[in-house]
């Protein structure tokens, strides 16, 4: 059977990611991934932290740490977080892992042998305040696409465009300001890419299965012309440059460019999790070791997919080696804060630790779930956030479970009831979970996030509708074994509704679950109403929890307006 490989763009370890990081790589993929387990597929989700290049040494400096402790101590953070949101990642490593070194120092090395790799003498930024190169972000200038005036020398923030930091306009030194720069000359490794890209292309032309983003994104770089590509910085801080397993000559105080080693560590967190368990990475990742049975799937933001459709499949591609290659690429586009962007430094929008000081984190999977960025941004608001949760959490899912599990308590003793058949409502119901079990299937399948979410919820109606005909409390005056085979197939929808919505809330699926006794971690049902409706055996006992979801007022949106900045600031941008 097939197994799944799954992996979420490495999130930097320059700080605790927000809200939109996660709703556009993180989460996703975790809900995909328990999904599959669930489906009973052997799955590994595999994420990181991206430790080396200029953020790192930026923001260790900010922090007056040494880049060293000041990753060590971020990975901790950013692991603990993620696992308080409930991310289920096999493996959480680090780009800076002894397993990564070793892997992209091989990459390198069999690229140079198969002609891909030359060395060439670079015009670079060099500052003469801070006697020293100003690779990628530590210049920044005008872009000289759009006119951004705080483009990063990688990258311009405002129009998407990769930058070579000799071509902004009115450069300056991120550390000190400086404006005393001038273009010196340093040797690189180069990557030629141009001679990839027939291979590259005839590669992407075979995922003709991938979404429409990834595959435009991939074919405007390769319409426009793949270019070489330096793999290789002026810093201190990173994979250190090899040749022959030794330093390589020249090479002394340069270090692999952040984006060469990065998407490597896919692979590399993949050995970290082998070696700490005993496990066996080339059986995910090499097809001369089985690889060939795995289905791969990436997801990211929509920044991030260049690198994963023409610069990581160069690097693969060109090794000449059997790696795996991605199968699904699933791109997603922003989470906007108020129509602007999350900003760490205007101190916008919710960052993952505060988000969980504040709601516990399945109100933010089932918001961020439902409201994916997946067709187009979209824009966070505490008002759709606060409905989110009160009409779908509280209103539908946690009204129903609350009003059958208690009902059941004072009537039937807390026990499941036996007594009476199915009648009409209740094949009607078979029939409609049936066909909304099979639709629900088919969007996880698909990694249809928005329209997975909707199914669900579709699902959870389905329950409030058959209580509200079916009316129990009615029945009970006048025919009890009538009430018995209500309440029965509602518990046993309280059932399917946990194992259901386990992917996308797993803190309340198991506390849902847990009221009716059912097992945990839970399996994925057929799509069959019938058969799932008639799984409980009554005499088993129920348990009434705790108010799974409160509602959210309007004190509180007031409240965190202040405390996030909202509505009021999106403007001042
Ligand atoms: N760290 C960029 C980002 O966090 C980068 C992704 C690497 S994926 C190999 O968006
Ligand atoms: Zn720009």
């Amino acid at each position: 059977m097939t197994r799944i490989l799954i992996t979420s763009a490495l999130p930097y370890i320059n700080g605790i990611k927000h809200l939109g990081n996660l709703a556009g790589s993180m989460l996703p993929a975790d809900v995909y991934a328990r999904f599959q387990r669930a489906r009973g597929r052997e799955t590994l989700y595999i994420c990181a932290t991206d430790e080396h290049g200029t953020p790192a040494e930026l923001a260790a400096a900010e922090a007056g740490q040494d880049v060293f402790t000041y990753c060590e101590e971020q990975h901790r953070l950013q692991h603990d977080v993620g696992r308080a949101f409930g991310l289920s990642w096999d493996w959480f490593g680090r780009s800076s892992s002894p397993q990564n070194r070793v892997l992209t120092q091989h990459f390198a090395e069999v690229l140079e042998d198969n002609g891909l790799i030359e060395e060439r003498t670079d015009r670079m930024i060099y500052s003469n305040a801070d006697r020293r190169f100003l690779p990628d972000r530590y210049v920044e200038g005008t872009c000289p696409i759009c006119g951004y005036e705080k483009a990063r020398g990688d990258q311009c923030d405002n129009c998407g465009s990769l930058l070579d930091p000799v071509d902004l306009k009115n450069p300056y030194s991120v550390i000190s300001g400086s404006r005393d720069l001038e273009i010196r000359e340093t040797r690189h490794l180069y990557l030629l890419q141009t001679r990839l890209a027939d291979r590259i292309r005839a590669w992407v032309d075979s995922k003709a299965d991938w979404p429409l983003l990834p595959r435009s994104i991939a074919y405007k770089h390769l319409d426009e012309g793949l270019i070489d590509r330096g793999i290789t910085r002026d810093l201190a801080w990173g994979v250190p440059v090899t040749r022959g397993g030794a330093p390589r000559p020249g090479f002394e105080d340069k270090v692999f460019y952040v984006w060469f080693d990065a998407p490597i560590e896919y692979i590399g967190a993949t050995e970290e999790w082998s070696d700490a368990t005993g496990a066996d990475w080339r059986r995910w990742w090499r097809t001369d070791a089985g690889a060939d049975d795995v289905r791969y799937v990436e997801f990211m933001g929509k920044d991030n997919v260049a690198f994963h459709t023409v610069s990581f499949p160069a690097t693969i591609l060109g090794s000449g080696e059997p790696w795996k290659t991605v199968d699904t690429l699933k791109a997603f586009n922003w989470l906007n804060w108020y129509g602007g962007k999350f900003s760490t430094s205007q101190k916008r929008g919710v960052f993952m630790d505060k988000a969980l000081e504040i709601l516990p984190a399945d109100v933010w999977r089932w918001y961020l779930t439902a409201n994916a960025p997946e067709n187009s941004d979209t824009a966070f608001t505490w008002e759709q956030f606060a409905s989110a949760t009160n009409r779908d959490l509280a209103d539908v899912l946690g009204n129903f479970v609350n009003r059958i599990l208690k009902f059941c308590e004072t009537r039937f003793e807390g026990v499941i009831p036996a007594g009476g058949e199915p009648g009409p409502l209740e094949e009607k119901l078979f029939a409609d979970v049936s066909a909304r079990l099979a639709d629900l299937t088919e969007q996880f399948e698909a990694i249809e996030v928005r329209k997975a979410a909707q199914a669900l919820r579709a699902l959870w109606v389905l329950g409030n509708e058959y209580l509200t005909e079916a009316a129990p409390w009615t029945a009970i005056k006048t025919d009890r074994d009538r009430a018995a085979v209500v309440v029965r197939t509602a518990l046993n929808l309280v059932s399917l509704f946990a194992r259901v919505s386990a992917p996308v809330i797993p803190f309340a699926a198991e506390v849902i679950g847990a009221a009716v006794g059912e097992a945990w971690p839970p399996s994925w049902p057929a799509a069959d109403g019938a058969a799932a409706l008639s799984r409980l055996e009554p005499g088993r006992p129920i348990r009434v929890p705790e108010v799974l979801f409160r509602k959210i007022d309007d004190a509180q949106i007031a409240e965190w307006t202040l405390q996030f900045g909202g509505a009021e600031q999106a403007g001042a941008e």
